[in-house]
């Protein structure tokens, strides 16, 4: 047949970057980077190089299967949707709607056709038992921002093109890529900013790759964040601060004045480890910056014990500096499907919506319309929680607590998995249905839709047939629905429709003409400013720079600030070569990462055993030496399974107390030679 070439785009993570797919046929040959692609112009990762040995892989799930008498079978659709279909109403007939509980993840979300459909059952059967990645990656930012601008689900990102300073905090874009927002091409696109004459600082415990490409790394203790931003809201609001515009558009500025009072130059530099010459500096930049400073934050803040309120001081930094929602600062991509500039949202009150959490865990409240991962084993015990409809989520792997979670998981009547590969999670299923892998299916950006540095939609069409009985999303939740009487997709034939049609019907409201997006294959336009400061200032009167609930936050950190640090704290990581619990083959190995001179204290040299343990569990790894971590700081990357599962230390009592986060950044540990 001889190899054909053709444009996608890669979604093993949210940065999308333009790709060129070879296949002879049905086999995929190689992927490369597309040196056209308008913005990731010719880079790829290894992960999407990777995209052809994921598709191959011998393992892959093709079949739908079954648990029968304790055993997983192969089966055919007809047998598991009739089984799943009738499961799932005697459910709902006995114990409601939030019997029946949903999960999302990296497999269901970056998929368009997935993210419709957890949405759709979600809506479909009206069920409050709604869980995702959002309560153990980076809810600290929709507490923020309904706390500071009434409106859900903003997330601000550099103006990359032209700010003239930018914070990197907590976050390792050179390889994650970017949390919430993306950067693209990293290293090409940290060059270009310094050249453009961008300042870049990166603040974390770890000297990381983004933190070599920097102007300037400060090495700040873990979960202490805060108290940087805090000295710099201080001094500002001293001299430096852009009075003019916080008199007109923020409101609480006293308020934040005396809340952050006690963060002085010497408090700040005790409680970070951050010299106090180099937080002179800092605060210099800010004010040499003006109303042009951005920062971008990642998981080493949003799970943190103090995820929320670092996320907000941020968050004021940029007010009070004036560069929120301003060319040159900080900017909100309104998206082009989703079109958040054109929603008519009602403003959440100062103290956020708070609604009712999981029945089993009254301290909780449901945030951004999910309950908090960390409840879900208690709903099981409770018998609040009898299904799990889990799309694309790998629970074993990611939830906290593992042995407790992934125990109770088991207890489920029902346990339906969207997936294309055999996991722990698929091992614990009753139902496993197997949908199209990327290169199988037409696609769309729908979720990362908004999280690109311009305003960027990108559309590609099914590179390969899928193989064995693999399905799309829609057509196994439309034909679920059917079983169950629920009608999941209004106004859409199940039976006719195809990806591209699913696709028109999810754009169907949107500014987004799908069909020019198909012809074209990718949208983009500039960003947008303004908008979001057009809502705060119409619908309550200004930034809340002071919300009560993150006030009462700041002052219970105040109790904590005296101790002495932990010898050995856990701190996130994420690997080079798999994304999550995704590619783990490719060539990463599951380390525990320390300082030299940390090892030297436990005794262990690189290659050895060591056991990483708390009052949760433990874990038994081998030592990797990594002197750009600071002392006392350590890496157990996650994405690994069973006994090695850094998820055994985590815990699913120690959560945050407004969102029920997980603390997965800043956990005390004891390490021991094995
Ligand atoms: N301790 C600790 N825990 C963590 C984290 C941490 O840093 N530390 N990180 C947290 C974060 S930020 C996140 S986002 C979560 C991630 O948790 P998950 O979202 O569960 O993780 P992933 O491994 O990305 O994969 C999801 C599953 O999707 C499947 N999949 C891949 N492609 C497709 C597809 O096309 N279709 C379908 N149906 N399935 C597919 C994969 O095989 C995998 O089983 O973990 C969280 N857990
Ligand atoms: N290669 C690869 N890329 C990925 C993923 C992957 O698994 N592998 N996962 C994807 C997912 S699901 C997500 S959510 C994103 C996450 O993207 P990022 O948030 O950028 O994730 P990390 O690269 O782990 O960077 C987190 C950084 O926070 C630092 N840190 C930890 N605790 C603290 C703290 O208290 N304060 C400060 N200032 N820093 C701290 C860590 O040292 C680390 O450098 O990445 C995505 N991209
Ligand atoms: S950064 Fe890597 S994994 Fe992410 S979209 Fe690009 S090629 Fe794919
Ligand atoms: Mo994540």
């Amino acid at each position: 047949m001889g190899v054909v070439e053709q444009k996608s785009f890669c979604r093993v993570c949210g940065s999308a970057c333009g790709i060129i797919v070879e296949t002879d046929g049905e086999q995929v040959v190689r992927v490369r980077a597309d040196e056209e692609h308008a913005i990731t112009a010719g880079y790829t990762c290894p992960k999407g190089r990777n995209l052809p040995q994921d598709h191959h892989r011998e393992d892959r799930l093709e079949v739908p299967m079954i648990r029968e008498d304790g055993v997983l079978r192969p089966t055919s659709w007809d047998h598991v949707l009739d089984d799943l279909g009738a499961k799932l109403k005697r459910i709902i007939d006995e114990s409601g709607p939030s019997g029946v509980g949903l999960f999302t993840g990296g497999g269901g979300y970056l998929d368009a056709s997935g993210h419709l459909s957890w949405q759709a059952f979600k809506n479909g059967i009206a069920t409050p038992s709604v869980y995702s990645d959002l309560t153990i990656d980076s809810v600290a930012k929709l507490v923020v921002s309904e706390l500071v601008t009434g409106f859900p689900g903003l997330m601000s990102r550099a103006d990359i093109e032209r700010c003239k300073l930018v914070i990197f905090m907590g976050t390792n874009p050179v390889i994650s890529h970017g949390h919430t927002w993306t950067l693209s091409s990293p290293t090409a696109s940290l060059r270009a900013m310094r050249q453009r004459g961008t300042e870049v600082w990166v603040i974390d415990p770890r000297k990381t790759e983004t933190a070599q490409r920097a102007d300037r790394y400060l090495a700040s203790r873990p979960s202490t964040d805060y108290a940087i931003l805090g000295y710099l809201i201080r001094e500002l609001l001293i001299e430096g601060a852009d009075r003019a515009f916080i008199e007109q558009h923020a409101q609480g500025a006293e308020k934040l004045q005396a809340a952050v009072e006690r963060f002085t130059l010497s408090h700040a530099s005790a409680l970070s480890g951050v010299a106090e010459a180099d937080l002179r500096d800092l605060l210099a930049s800010v004010r040499k910056a003006g109303g042009s400073v951005a920062v971008d934050t990642g998981t080493g803040i949003t799970m943190s014990r103090p995820g929320n309120v670092t996320q907000w001081l941020s968050w004021c930094l940029m007010i009070i500096t004036g560069s929120m929602d301003r060319e040159g600062g900080s900017w909100f991509s309104p998206g082009n499907i989703v079109g958040m500039d054109k929603m008519d949202v009602p403003p959440a009150p100062e103290t956020g919506w708070g609604l009712p959490g999981p029945q089993s865990r009254p301290e909780m409240k449901a945030v951004g319309g999910e309950f908090p991962c960390a409840a879900m084993p208690d709903e099981i015990a409770a018998g609040n929680l009898r299904a799990m409809v889990v799309f694309g989520g790998n629970i074993e792997v990611c939830l906290p607590q593992t042995t407790r979670s992934y125990e109770a998981l088991k207890k489920l009547e029902v346990m339906a998995t969207f997936d294309v590969r055999p996991t722990r999670t698929t091992d614990a299923s009753t139902h496993i249905l197997p949908t199209k892998d990327q290169l199988e299916r037409a696609d769309m950006t729908y979720v990362t839709d908004m999280y690109f540095p311009v305003i960027s939609t990108q559309y590609t069409p099914a590179m390969v047939e899928p193989v064995g009985d693999r399905k799309a999303y829609w057509w196994v939740l439309g034909q679920l629905g059917k079983r169950m009487g629920v009608d999941f997709f209004p106004g859409l034939d199940v039976d006719t429709a195809t990806d591209d049609t699913v696709m028109a019907y999810i754009t169907r409201d949107s500014e987004l003409d799908f069909e020019q997006l198909r012809s074209a294959r990718h949208v983009s336009r500039p960003p947008v400013f303004g908008w979001v400061q057009r809502y705060v200032d119409e619908k309550i009167g200004g930034w809340r720079l002071a919300p009560s609930p993150l006030l009462e936050q700041l002052e219970g950190l105040g109790a904590l600030e005296g101790a002495e640090p932990a010898a050995f704290t856990l701190i996130p990581r994420r690997q080079r070569y798999h994304e999550n619990s995704k590619m783990l083959d490719l060539r990463d190995k599951p380390y525990v990462y320390l300082n030299e001179a940390d090892a030297q204290t436990v005794g262990v040299a690189e290659g050895a055993k060591v056991r990483v343990s708390n009052a949760n569990g433990s874990v038994e790894r081998f030592v990797k030496i990594d002197d750009t971590l600071r002392r006392g700081a350590i890496n157990v990357p996650h994405g690994w399974s069973d006994e090695i599962n850094v998820n055994r230390l985590t815990g699913t009592q120690d959560v945050d107390s407004i969102s029920g986060m997980v603390r997965y950044s800043g956990l005390p540990v004891s390490l021991e030679a094995v």
